[in-house]
């Protein structure tokens, strides 16, 4: 078979979810992924985490960094309030193809934007090419030590807005220290952090950015 295993996992959904049902396309993708091949999907238990800080915030405009198979990309766009949307950037073509059948299955392609490319690329060109204004929202959640110099980027690209949020995977493991270290003592974000427990101990960052000229940490 000369199929990857992200074609298997979109197969599998749409063998086994109910098109246009979101919550049944994640549902087959957390079952193909624990039952059968594991992935980096999120997966239920930090996608509800994710659920609750999207549900709190209700963003108009969200970015995605890394969309893999969409798993994260269809968590993410089925809360958003009406008209709003996600941009998600993935640099593995493939995945992209992915991730957009998987976005349709859903039903959710009016409110996802894929856009294929590095982050460093692509995010400089948001503004212009793409009509963003700021973003509500961020989810990190592609090269670890890609995490801090794209926050810096999108601050001196001024896509920041007070309030933002930036939603960090994986930040204890395999970690991003240089990011945990500049988010937590930079003075302009209000961090919380949630630990997870899936094989390994695990956390996601929120990162509240609070402007350019927040007091200095201790
Ligand atoms: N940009 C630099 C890596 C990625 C990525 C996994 C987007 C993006 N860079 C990692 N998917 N996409």
């Amino acid at each position: 078979m000369g199929d990857s295993k992200e074609q298997r996992i979109l197969r599998h959904a749409q063998q086994h979810a109910k098109p246009g049902d979101p919550r049944s396309v994640l549902e087959a993708i957390d079952a193909y992924c624990s039952q059968k091949e594991h992935a980096m999907i999120v997966g239920d238990q930090k996608g509800q985490v994710m659920d609750e800080v999207v549900r709190e915030l209700s963003p108009s405009l969200v970015l995605e960094l890394g969309a893999y198979c969409g798993y994260s990309a269809i968590r993410i766009s089925r809360l958003l309030p009406p008209g709003g949307r996600l941009i998600t950037m993935e640099l593995n073509p493939d995945f992209a193809a992915i991730t957009q059948q998987m976005v349709e299955l859903a039903g959710l392609q009016d409110k996802v934007t894929i856009l294929v490319g590095a982050s460093q690329d692509l995010i400089p060109q948001l503004k212009k090419k793409y009509n963003v204004n700021t973003l509500d929202m961020v989810f990190l959640d592609h090269w670890k030590d890609r995490y801090l110099p794209d926050t810096m980027l999108l601050q001196e690209c001024g896509l920041l807005h007070k309030g933002t949020v930036l939603l960090a995977d994986n930040v204890i493991i395999p970690g991003t220290p240089e990011y945990l270290a500049y988010v937590r003592g930079s003075g302009s974000f209000e961090c919380t952090h949630y630990s997870l427990r899936r094989e390994v101990v695990d956390g996601l960052e929120k990162a509240v950015y609070q402007g350019p000229s927040g007091p200095a940490q201790p």
